[in-house]
């Protein structure tokens, strides 16, 4: 069995995604999800002018040897991009050898260690009883963890409050250029603590909390926010610092117990090494796409586990439901999974293109027993959807300091 063709796709239904598809010649093939917000078409280039053609003719069977060969057998290591089409790759031959083994990935890492998938889902308002209102609604669903983000008063914008007016799944602002968001470190304090104190208050003690601060926070920043949210007894407070420093969150850690969670921009297991061995977090949040594949995550939750840090994927809607399905296997096995993020499935378009496998009751989420990684992708459809150009937004302080988004 060998690698006949490596096709990429970069298509846009609602939102870009860069999609690889991996053909043998036995027609068996994998796919892997290569997206990186705002640099879809840096990925497209890379795949298919410097790694496509060195794994034509190669055994799709050598994982291990081919991850290696794209990490370690080149002189530039890590980065976005390059992870990115490591990742894709690396996802595209864990379905192959899934599908030739009769058998979905899962079982070839290991099999379950659990039932399913626990699943924390986002309530996003424009105010504080908005937000708690469609928490109060998934709790109804069955939703055991949610994610709370209110709107800052007196900012133009908060991040993760897009609104009823926008699809969370469609183009971050859609416009050729990076949008512009405010932020005040002052007013996000006013916010914060009523925001939990109303929840506590409205959804009982029992539902597990979850916040994202987006790195908007200094150190010092971050752990007073810790401490004062002590009480509300959070899951996990989510990037609230930068940790390009990773000695940032021992000055977090030496404040509160409030649990840590990061990740989500890591792109290999070197990014968050510190964090993990010196146990400066408890939730390590890579993505499959960002970190380098199932072959990488797997070993970011096994040195995790040795530390007590649990896993906790990226699920946002720029991560393709390859991507998903991706993690769904990783977090059925992982022994040491705590949780993973979910947005949902999308709008119609993103259904048509992508089918997934995957099936959400009572705030868990099932793999299903389909070969490989139980997706499909449907190149007609997504080529009736192309490529637009786009941006994450761009932060700054109110006197126009350019801050973290
Ligand atoms: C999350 C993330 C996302 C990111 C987005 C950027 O926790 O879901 O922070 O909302 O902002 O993936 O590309
Ligand atoms: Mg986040």
């Amino acid at each position: 069995m060998f690698i006949k063709d490596i096709k990429v796709f970069v298509c846009s239904p609602g939102r870009n995604f860069v999609t690889v598809k991996v053909i043998t010649d036995t027609g068996i093939f994998g796919l892997g999800d290569a997206t990186v917000n705002g640099r879809e078409m840096a990925v497209v280039a890379f795949l298919q002018e410097h790694v496509a053609p060195c794994l034509i003719g190669r055994n799709p069977h050598d994982i291990e040897d081919i991850w290696q060969y794209l990490y370690r057998g080149v002189y530039w290591r890590k980065g976005p991009i390059n992870m990115a089409a490591i990742a894709a790759i690396d996802m595209a031959l864990w379905d192959i050898k899934g599908k030739v083994a009769g058998l979905p990935v899962y079982q070839l890492l290991g099999g379950k260690s659990r039932k399913g998938v626990t699943l924390y889902a986002h309530a996003n308002g424009e105010s504080i009883t908005d937000t708690l209102d469609k928490a109060e609604a998934l709790i109804s669903q069955g939703f055991k963890a949610i994610r709370l983000q209110s709107a800052i008063p007196g900012l133009k914008v908060t991040y993760g409050v897009l609104g009823d007016k926008k699809d969370y799944f469609e183009l971050q602002g859609n416009r050729p250029l990076p949008p512009e968001e405010d932020w005040s470190t002052a007013k996000y304090f006013q916010m914060i603590d009523e925001l939990f104190k109303q929840a506590r208050a409205r959804l009982g003690d029992e539902v597990q909390l979850v916040h994202d601060v987006h790195s908007r926070l200094t150190p010092i920043e971050s752990a007073k926010l810790g401490k004062m949210l002590e009480k509300y007894n959070l899951l996990f407070l989510e990037d609230a610092s930068m940790a390009e420093n990773q000695e940032n969150y021992r000055v977090i850690r030496q404040h509160t117990t409030t649990p840590m969670a990061i990740g989500e921009t890591y792109n290999t297991l070197w990014d968050c090494k510190d964090l993990i061995q010196e146990q400066l977090i408890d939730y390590i949040r890579v993505a499959a796409t960002h970190a380098g594949g199932i072959t990488s995550l797997r070993r970011i939750a096994d040195f995790a586990s040795i530390f007590n840090v649990k896993t906790a994927p990226h699920g946002a809607p720029d991560l393709s439901p390859i991507c998903l399905a991706a993690h769904m296997h990783l977090n059925i096995w992982a022994p040491n999974f705590g949780i993973q993020e979910f947005v949902g499935f999308g709008n119609e378009q993103l259904q048509a293109v992508f089918k997934h496998s995957v099936t959400v009751e009572n705030g868990m989420a099932m793999v299903s027993d389909e070969p490989g990684l139980g997706v499909d992708f449907d190149e007609d459809a997504a080529k009736e959807l192309p490529y637009k150009r786009s941006y994450l937004p761009v932060c700054r302080l109110e006197d126009g300091t350019v801050w973290n988004w």
